[in-house]
């Protein structure tokens, strides 16, 4: 079976660490994804971990996915309340998603408390930092046994 999770990170993402620690944290992109392949590894999954500051790059790596990978996991960054054409892309590919977010947008500005993501998302984890990628990680090891069971 399929155990291989794309794992996408949208505009200003590879900015981590550098600014704003105290909203997102001091850990860098490398760092989170050190994390993701760590938890991966012990949960017998794959992840591919990726980047991009680009709307359209993002669309073809999800339209990519389908078929290629038992799930997704994206932090679409400031494209979560703006990109309708992610939210298409999202549908239309069939895969289990989940949203994370590092911060906690419903207690942030009122721009961030609307998520077009939401609407294709399974689930969604926000304002845990770095650990919600963990968690999200452990969603799809779930979804996966249970799609096999
Ligand atoms: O909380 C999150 O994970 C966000 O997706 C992060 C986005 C923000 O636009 C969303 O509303 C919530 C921002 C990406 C990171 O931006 C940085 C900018 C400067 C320094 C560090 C990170």
């Amino acid at each position: 079976m399929n155990s291989k999770i794309l794992i996408l990170n949208g505009p200003n993402l590879n900015m981590l660490g550098v600014r704003e620690p105290e909203i997102y944290g001091r850990g860098t992109l490398e760092d989170l994804r050190g994390l993701c392949e760590r938890r991966a590894a012990e949960l017998d999954l794959e992840v591919d971990f990726r980047q991009s500051n680009a709307e359209g790059e993002l669309v073809d790596w999800i339209q990519g996915a389908r078929g290629a990978f038992a799930g997704l996991i994206i932090n679409a960054g400031a494209l979560t309340h703006t990109s309708i054409a992610l939210l298409d892309a999202l549908l239309a590919c069939e895969l289990p998603v989940i949203e994370v977010h590092l911060s906690n947008i419903f207690q942030r500005e009122p721009y961030r408390r609307h998520s077009y993501v939401s609407e294709a998302a399974r689930g969604l984890i926000c304002g845990l930092g770095a650990q919600g990628y963990a968690f999200a990680l452990e969603a799809h090891r779930k979804l996966i046994d249970g799609a096999a069971s």
